[in-house]
């Protein structure tokens, strides 16, 4: 899979919380290649653009049935791939906070996210993380990712 469905799931389980972070070997390598996966022009700095072409492509990658909407089984799916890179155990607990976190995307409570509440989602992450607002983040703004979103 996917690198860049990866890249967006780590994102996701480094914004739920600092102790699930904290037990993620290598936080910086997991920046590292966040920003490699999301920042197109390779200037170290990943912009709204970048965000939402990343944020896009991990959708269509979590939507594999091309539905328009991420279930929930479509969610526990991502837990095969994460096992291989953090074990058993760290993916069970992680595909539980993302399931957790991408359901308080779905506003109008049908048990999916469509498109349109997953961008909403992303662009508030996107604004939340940006803590200079210069429209762009960097890797010290995704660093503090766990911090900025409990804020
Ligand atoms: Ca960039
Ligand atoms: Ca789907
Ligand atoms: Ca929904």
């Amino acid at each position: 899979m996917k690198t860049k469905a990866r890249a967006l799931v780590l994102l996701v389980l480094l914004a739920i919380t600092p102790a699930v972070f904290s037990a993620v070997p290598g936080a910086d390598a997991l920046v590292n290649l966040i920003t490699k996966e999301f920042d197109a022009n390779a200037d170290d700095l990943i912009d709204t653009g970048e965000w939402q072409n990343g944020c896009l492509r991990g959708f269509d990658e979590m939507d594999t049935n091309q539905d328009g909407s991420i279930s929930a089984a479509e969610i526990e799916a991502l837990k095969g791939p994460i096992s291989e890179e953090i074990g058993d155990f760290g993916a069970s607990v992680s595909v539980l906070l993302i399931k957790q976190i991408l359901m308080t995307l779905d506003k109008n409570g049908d048990m999916l996210i469509s498109k349109q509440e997953y961008l909403a989602g992303c662009e508030a992450f996107f604004k939340k993380l940006d803590a200079n607002g210069d429209g762009q983040l960097s890797k010290t703004e995704l660093a503090e990712l766990p911090i900025s979103l409990l804020k």
